[in-house]
């Protein structure tokens, strides 16, 4: 049973609403998904009406009262339900974990999907600054000793897997062994943390093939809205075929547009 009143709009290849996810599980808050379909660029009028300003998911809905912004809702869940603390005790230490978190955000992200709109030289130098965020970004995550998966893990997760994925799509790694160790292992090391997590995580290979087949057929219907395990669109296709979209160009095409147009994945 729901707990009355916890509502998740997102869409399901989102990493921002995958952080909103795990953190309600986390909590083991029950909640009703509300899949948006942002393929088809028809927004809810229960997501224009909750988050005005940038109408994006994610966004929670407690008790009839939006919150929006992955981050934001991540202190929220943490502040409205007590269990399993996502942040330590020490202000100090609280204050490092945001800190980390906006710079992923502010300069990790956009970094990662500004390789998806470039060739050649622009691409190599776009590649190199993405490299060198994320480096930068694995030093946070790999100074951590503590055991428990908090709020850093939940935020940056995302940013590795999705730096995983795109350097597939490119074919140019974004994250590796040697310089970001912690960060090309984070988001594995939390589902294999908490298995649990997994139920609500979209299988990697599904990510890139469906936002691919997505992008290139924006009439399609919302088949199976609301429902994160539907199949895949596209059939036996996986992140190696992806990969080799530089030989496939409509398919690279496809997501460069699906990332111009939303910003993101
Ligand atoms: N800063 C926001 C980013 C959210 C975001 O970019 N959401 C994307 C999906 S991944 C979205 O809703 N895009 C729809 C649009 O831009 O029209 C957060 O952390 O929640």
């Amino acid at each position: 049973m729901a707990e009355e009143g916890v509502k998740l709009l997102g869409f399901w290849a989102s990493p921002y609403a995958l952080r909103v996810h795990w953190a309600l599980k986390l909590k083991g808050v029950e909640y009703e998904y509300l899949e948006e379909d942002l393929m088809s660029g028809k927004k809810s009028s229960l997501l224009l009406q909750s988050n005005p300003i940038y109408k994006k998911i994610p966004v929670l809905v407690h008790n009839g009262n939006p919150v929006a912004e992955s981050l934001v809702i991540l202190e929220y869940i943490d502040e409205t339900w007590k269990q399993n603390p996502l942040f330590p005790e020490d202000p100090y230490e609280r204050a490092q974990l945001r800190f980390w978190a906006k710079f992923a955000d502010e300069k990790c992200f956009p970094a990662v999907i500004k390789t998806f709109s470039s060739e050649g030289e622009e691409l190599e130098k776009n590649v190199k600054e993405a490299r060198e965020y994320l480096k930068i970004l694995d030093g946070a995550v790999g100074d951590r000793k503590d055991n428990q998966i908090d709020f850093l893990d939940v935020a940056l997760a995302v940013v590795g897997h999705w730096a995983n994925i795109t350097g597939e799509i490119i074919g140019m790694k974004l994250v590796d062994e040697e310089e970001t160790p912690s960060l090309v292992t984070l988001f594995e090391d939390v589902l294999e943390a908490a298995p649990f997590l997994k139920e609500c995580t979209p299988e990697k290979s599904r990510i890139p093939v469906e936002l691919a087949g997505g992008a290139g057929d924006k009439v399609r219907p919302a088949d199976g809205a609301g429902d994160m395990s539907r199949q895949p669109r596209v059939d036996a296709v996986s992140v190696e075929d992806v990969a080799a979209s530089r030989e496939q160009p409509e398919i690279l095409l496809a997501v460069v547009e699906l990332v111009q147009t939303h910003g993101a994945f």
